[in-house]
């Protein structure tokens, strides 16, 4: 039942199907990571490690970025945070006998499971060009190559800083500091592709991008809408949350083309009622809309909200409207003018269920939106989100107990690095803030997100790559055409903590750089060293590792950072127009790194003192905290936004790219998804039958997936059919073995996130047989 950890591959031909599960967690879930946490750390790690999960003088969980709560239990038990966990705490080493032992060309071979089960990278390596095999250099070596490199730019935009979501805010403000001072702002980072679309849509109407509820609202609201998101698999703790609003009386609807199991019921592992009585029932509603109906959905309710108060009930907050918001006026005539039955065939759902879910809203006197992956990377992404907070809006449900906005961020520190400044276009006060306080001129001029960056390294125009953290090739769309283009770099420096694809793929000189993870002792000169983290919440607090590094060679990404800076800045010849800062003193003590971030960050005031003994610390939020909405206008904006939707061509479907239960993104635990009842594979798409029917496929039948995007096409080979109750004419599949079909000029409007949630696809009998790897 639960599932190991195994050097070797696994064998896909025995994959096997059964019928999904309909309730989460449970005495399997502890059963999974337990075994899971005994393999890679033994069980002295495993009992020190676990016990240490978000407790306040701990370490902050890597698994998600869902907040922890004044309250905690003794052991803030996750199955999915407990595998991220022992993926880190692991006891197996990729050292220089692995790189000796296997070359570039044989490990390209691996997938990216068997590739994250070799264990932690433990000392610098290079690729030398022309090189079949990676071999060791020392910390020196490697960092006068990096500062050679940075050096030699004809321009400082040849080259490109990616940053993934872990990077703790005293790495990554010194990471964008070292980054402008170089003179470029490109920094694209994984928020690009995530929930990029949410802080455009909310940036503009509510005037920050971030969400505006705490915890507390969760645990009030009345009414809980969950659209987009499986958080069973990708947010466990907050099915916890989710419980305790029910238990105070919350309604809870699920919005989502697959029914997950998570939603539908959950066995709480920290209560015995949980474990013992079949758990809580937490959706009450269940809306099986169409991939990318969202936007149809909520123009939907506001049209139902609209009609029911134009009819004489009172259920809209006019007081709310009036002194707060603008554009009411005109969301209110395109709502009037949108007819019912495109709102049916846009969302595929029945009226009287859009109607009964419109009713809910009305009665309800606080509703919380929660939203992730599902509502963010289509097409129509933002103006869905706008739509969402328009909703949200009409009842005054933004800034008041138990209400509010709440997109649900993934990487544990993705909205931390934001705030840091891990951005390719900062506003200009921060820009200014820094400035002054380093004494040099940082560069104004927007920078690459992750789709130009892409095409940047494609059109031969960047030289350089370092990606602080993350495994870039496999997390960004076009597979094929990202390979070619990091390939055409001439070096690519990852700062990884365990090896992936991207070490495999290269510019023409390549260096892996291992750091320390967030479970580990990080001692300074100063003595051992706390970081911060920012979670989904805007709550900050302080995280500390305590097992023995990895190895005795790894540099934290603070140290990488500072000595790549000192390298550049200081000394005879520093670059022109430097930052100015002590780089020694700063990776010595990062008490002294917060001291900068208080000067240039508003809201982080005293901060050492705020983070001491545990303590945790809310960022300001107008909308949260005063219902004041720094906006153009000045208001929170409704918005009347044109209602777009897929129209999938015949004999075609629309692909929906998610996780499976047994990864964290493209780190891939196993090659079982239990909670869908897939074993022993990942190479399979999730097609509804009568589609099935249709098409002319049965369940079981091996197909190539070819998406259709702008005349050209690309192919997914060797994929096994499961009959699933998706919704009609829409599939699913696993990222990222299916990033090869995402189109890298197919994006979001206005976010630019990629469209991994809707690509249109056909189905061909497959032309190989099923890949062994
Ligand atoms: N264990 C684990 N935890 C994780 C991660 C992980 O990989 N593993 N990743 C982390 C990261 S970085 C992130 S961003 C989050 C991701 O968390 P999620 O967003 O929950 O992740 P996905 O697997 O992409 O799931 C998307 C969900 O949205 C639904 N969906 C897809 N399209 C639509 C749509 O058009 N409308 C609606 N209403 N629903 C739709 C899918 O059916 C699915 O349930 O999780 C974080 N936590
Ligand atoms: N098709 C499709 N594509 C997607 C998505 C999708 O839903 N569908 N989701 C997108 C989303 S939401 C996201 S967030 C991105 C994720 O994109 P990334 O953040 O780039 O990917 P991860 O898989 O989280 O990165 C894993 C690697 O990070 C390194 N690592 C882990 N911990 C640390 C650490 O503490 N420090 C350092 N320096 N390195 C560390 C390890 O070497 C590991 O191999 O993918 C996106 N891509
Ligand atoms: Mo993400």
């Amino acid at each position: 039942m639960a599932k190991k950890a195994p050097r070797e591959g696994v064998d896909e031909t025995r994959l096997k199907v059964t019928p999904p599960k309909t309730h989460a967690v449970g005495i399997p879930a502890i059963l999974s990571a337990m075994e899971m946490s005994l393999e890679q750390m033994g069980v002295v790690r495993t009992a020190r490690t676990l016990l240490r999960v978000n407790q306040k003088q701990g370490f902050d969980c890597m698994g998600c970025a869902w907040p922890e709560g004044n309250h905690r239990h003794a052991a803030e038990f996750c199955e999915n945070g407990a595998k991220a966990v022992a993926e880190e705490a692991t006891l197996r080493r990729v050292g220089p006998e692995f790189f000796a032992e296997h070359s570039v060309a044989s490990l390209l071979q691996r997938d990216d499971y068997w590739l994250g089960q070799q264990g932690r990278l433990t000392e610098p390596m290079v690729l030398e060009e022309g090189a079949s095999h990676y071999t060791p250099i020392s910390w020196d070596a490697a960092l006068d190559l990096v500062a050679e490199a940075l050096r030699d730019l004809p321009s400082p935009d040849d080259a490109v800083f990616y940053t993934s979501g872990r990077t703790s805010n005293e790495a990554a403000f010194l990471y964008q500091l070292l980054v402008r001072g170089v003179g470029t702002n490109n920094l694209p980072d994984c928020s690009n592709m995530c929930h990029e679309s949410s802080g455009s849509a909310l940036t503009e109407t509510i005037g920050i991008g971030k969400g505006s509820v705490r915890l507390e609202d969760v645990h009030d609201a009345s009414l809980i809408l969950v659209a987009g998101q499986n958080p069973g698999t990708n947010h466990p703790r907050m099915l916890s949350a989710l419980e305790k609003a029910k238990r105070n009386g919350a309604i809870i609807v699920a919005v989502n083309p697959l029914p997950e199991a998570g939603l539908i019921r959950f066995e709480n592992p920290q209560t015995p009622r949980g474990l013992l009585l079949g758990g809580t029932v937490l959706a009450d509603d269940f809306l099986q809309v169409r991939l990318g109906g969202d936007q149809a959905l909520f123009q939907g309710l506001g049209k139902y909200l609209l009609e029911v108060e134009e009819h004489g009930r009172p259920v809209l907050d006019y007081t709310f409207i009036r002194n707060h918001t603008a554009g009411f006026d005109q969301y209110a005539e395109h709502l009037r003018a949108l007819s019912w039955q495109t709102i049916v065939e846009a969302t595929g759902l029945p009226l009287s269920q859009i109607r009964a879910t419109g009713e809910r809203l009305a009665s309800s006197p606080a509703t919380v939106v929660c939203w992730a992956m599902g509502l963010t990377q289509h097409k129509h992404s933002v103006p869905t989100i706008r739509d969402v907070v328009n909703v949200l809006l009409m009842q005054g449900n933004i800034g008041k107990p138990g209400a509010g906005v709440c997109p649900v961020r993934g990487h544990s520190n993705v909205q931390g690095d934001r705030t840091m400044g891990i951005f390719e276009r900062m506003p200009e006060p921060f820009h200014a803030a820094l400035d002054a306080e380093f004494g040099f001129v940082s560069p104004r001029k927007h920078g690459y997100d992750t789709v130009a960056a892409i095409e940047a390294m494609h059109a031969g125009r960047v030289r350089f790559f370092l990606g602080m953290g993350g495994n870039f090739v496999r997390a960004t769309p076009d597979t094929e055409v990202t390979e070619e283009a990091l390939r055409r770099t001439e070096m690519t420096v990852q700062v990884s903590t365990k090896l992936n694809r991207s070490h495999l793929i290269t510019g023409r000189r390549a260096l892996i750089l291992p750091t320390l993870g967030r479970t580990e002792r990080d001692v300074q000169a100063a003595g051992e060293q706390r970081v911060t983290v920012e979670d989904s919440m805007s709550s900050v607090h302080a995280s500390r590792g305590r097992l023995a590094p990895a190895s005795d060679s790894l540099l934290s990404e603070v140290a990488i950072v500072a000595r790549i800076a000192r390298r550049l800045f200081t000394g005879d010849h520093p670059l022109p127009n430097a930052p100015v800062a002590d780089w020694a003193a700063l990776e010595g003590d990062y008490a002294r790194v917060r001291e900068h971030i208080a000067r240039v960050v508003p809201g982080f005031g005293d901060f050492e003192k705020r983070i001491q003994k545990g303590g945790s610390f809310l960022l300001p939020n107008g909308a949260r905290d005063g219902r004041s909405f720094p906006t153009a206008t000045g208001k929170a904006n409704f918005t009347a936004n044109e209602l777009w939707y897929s129209r999938i061509p015949k004999g075609r479907l629309l692909l929906q790219t998610l996780r499976s239960h047994d990864q964290y993104n493209t780190t891939i635990y196993g090659k079982d998804d239990r909670y869908r009842g897939i074993r022993n594979g990942r190479r399979v798409v999730l097609v509804n039958p009568d589609d099935l029917v249709e098409l002319g496929f049965a369940d079981g039948d091996l197909v190539d997936l070819i998406s259709e995007f702008d005349g050209a096409e690309r192919r997914a080979p060797a994929f096994r059919i499961v009959a699933y109750p998706t919704t009609r004419r829409n599939a699913a599949a696993y990222y990222p073995e299916t990033n090869v079909l995402v189109p890298l000029n197919s994006f979001a409007d206005v976010s630019r996130t990629p469209t991994s949630k809707s690509v249109v696809i056909r189905l061909e009998s497959a032309k190989e047989p099923a890949v062994r790897v």
